[in-house]
């Protein structure tokens, strides 16, 4: 059978007209000597999983309309308080383990080449000690690239015939790798939500914690976030002791994301999922040194599969966990893994506290801002995000006033989920200089009548909407802002 690039060499050569071929991506030379654009297919079957995404995830869309922005605008001073993505140096302790470890690597001895696809014993005992209080076994502890890298590893795991469940709002990749393993069907265009996931709504009116009992269905696995993002709301004990009851009662796995545990600074808020009595049974935890050690870039995480946990059948998900690291990752970068040792150091855990209380002031100030706006703002206080109510607004249309107004990148909450519709997060990763700006630029386009500052700002776009409120209830803008 003549293959598809095949095909459509002859009918290159056999016509002259080639503008049906569009779209063309490269121009090329056919066998005929036809200078022509041709349209490249191989025979590969597409994963329809991907044909129910809707569009591209969520930050590369936010990076490509700043850009689009920046392009109409190449004079425009843009803060970011989009993206989760820290700006702070690493500082000096926790980057001498980064240098020790790359150091290292150029003497005989200290030479090492892969490393145990769990990471080094050292690090997984000090994590267990030092973040856990032993109370995990250090076994059970997979050191890794990253707790996002970590939950699709995990979605590989469980595979397509589980049912999953998310708090809605939640971080998108929840979703994203629900859908791409094939656990769902199509989206419902009304509801915003995928077909064949549990959507646990959490917003203010039920304090950010889902009703358990009123779930449709019985998840087999519950993505639960805390500190969360978007709405960096901490889950109180009672809580999450309530979360694990109902999952040992239904016999559902919870994947707990930590990512932000160390921003919680009220004692009585728990930091772990272990450390609520029967966890171990029915809990996974994904963590990360991503978003308080600078880490980002540098990339380590971890995930705890406890050797208690067991599939329907009895099987061991640790053994399986296992199976998947082994099988598709070759561990933890080991320079990266020096550093991680660093960071749980006396002087590694001293720094990180100044790194979290620096971004913690950025999130209260902007909290305040808003509040002080009249809005109602969620979260800051104990997690890197503020969650701010727009009064019904639309969250891509206040996500596109501000960038325009204010020349400020933030993240709708629909981003997040259908439940995220109507409020926008603001992310406290900026510099402290950056986050004052951002404050006074919002409060700027708050006020009514002509704004003095955008008229003193060159580049910007549309003078049109100068004087419409942001976030506010006057005067309408050309987007009914
Ligand atoms: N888990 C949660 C809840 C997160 O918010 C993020 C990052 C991660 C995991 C990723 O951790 P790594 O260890 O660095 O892989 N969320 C950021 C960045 C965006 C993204 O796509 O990861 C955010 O702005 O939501």
């Amino acid at each position: 059978m003549m293959r598809p690039v095949a095909l459509l060499a002859v009918a290159l050569c056999a016509t002259s007209s080639l503008a049906f071929l569009t779209p063309a991506p490269r121009p090329v030379r056919s066998r005929c000597g036809v200078r022509a654009r041709i349209l490249h297919m191989s025979g590969v079957e597409r994963n329809p999983n991907f044909g129910k995404l809707m569009g591209g995830y969520l930050f590369p869309e936010i990076a490509r309309r700043r850009s689009a922005f920046l392009e109409a605008n190449p004079e425009a001073k843009i803060i970011s308080l989009g993206i989760g993505d820290t700006t702070q140096p690493i500082p000096p302790h926790i980057l001498s383990g980064l240098v020790h470890g790359a150091s290292k690597l150029g003497t005989p001895p200290g030479y090492s080449g892969y490393g145990p696809d769990q990471g080094v014993k050292d690090l997984r005992e000090k994590i267990a000690s030092t973040l856990y209080g032993n109370r995990i076994d250090p076994d059970d502890v997979f050191v890794s690239d990253g707790a996002k890298c970590d939950i699709g590893r995990l979605q590989v795991m469980f595979g397509k015939n589980v049912v999953t469940a998310v708090q809605d709002p939640s971080y998108p990749v929840y979703v994203d790798t629900a859908v791409i393993m094939g656990q769902t069907g199509l989206i419902n265009e009304q509801s915003r939500q995928f077909d064949g996931i549990v959507y646990m709504p959490c917003n203010p009116g039920n304090d950010f914690f889902p009703d358990l009992a009123a779930l449709p269905q019985r998840p087999d696995v519950i993505y639960f976030c805390s500190p969360n993002n978007p709405t960096g709301v901490a889950a109180t004990r009672p809580q999450l002791e309530a979360l694990v009851a109902y999952a040992r009662e239904q016999g559902s796995v919870i994947v707990f994301d930590a990512a932000y545990a160390p921003f919680i600074r009220d004692p009585s808020l728990p930091k772990s999922i272990f450390e609520i009595e029967g966890a171990l049974e029915c809990a996974i935890e994904v963590n990360s040194f991503s978003k308080y050690a600078g880490f980002t870039g540098v990339r380590l995480g971890w995930t705890v599969v406890p050797k208690q946990l067991k599939f329907r059948d009895g099987s061991s998900m640790h053994a399986d966990f296992n199976r998947v690291m082994s099988t598709t990752f070759n561990g933890a970068s080991n320079i990266v893994q020096d550093g991680g040792l660093a960071i749980l150091d006396k002087e590694g855990l001293a720094e990180i506290q100044i790194l979290i209380s620096y971004y913690l002031a950025n999130a209260a100030k902007l909290r305040a801002t808003v509040e002080a706006m009249g809005y109602k703002a969620y979260g800051g206080d104990n997690g890197p995000y503020v969650y701010v109510d727009l009064g019904g607004k639309s969250s891509w249309d206040v996500f596109s006033e501000i960038l325009e107004k204010a020349q400020i990148v933030t993240t709708p909450g629909a981003g997040f989920g259908p439940g995220g519709e109507g409020f926008l997060r603001l992310s406290a990763f900026a510099s402290k200089e950056n986050v004052d700006e951002a404050c006074e630029r919002l409060q700027k386009v708050m006020v009514k009548g002509p704004v003095p500052w955008m008229a003193e700002r060159p580049g910007r776009a549309s003078p049109s909407s100068r004087g419409n409120r942001v976030f506010g209830q006057s005067v309408a803008g050309p987007n009914g802002i």
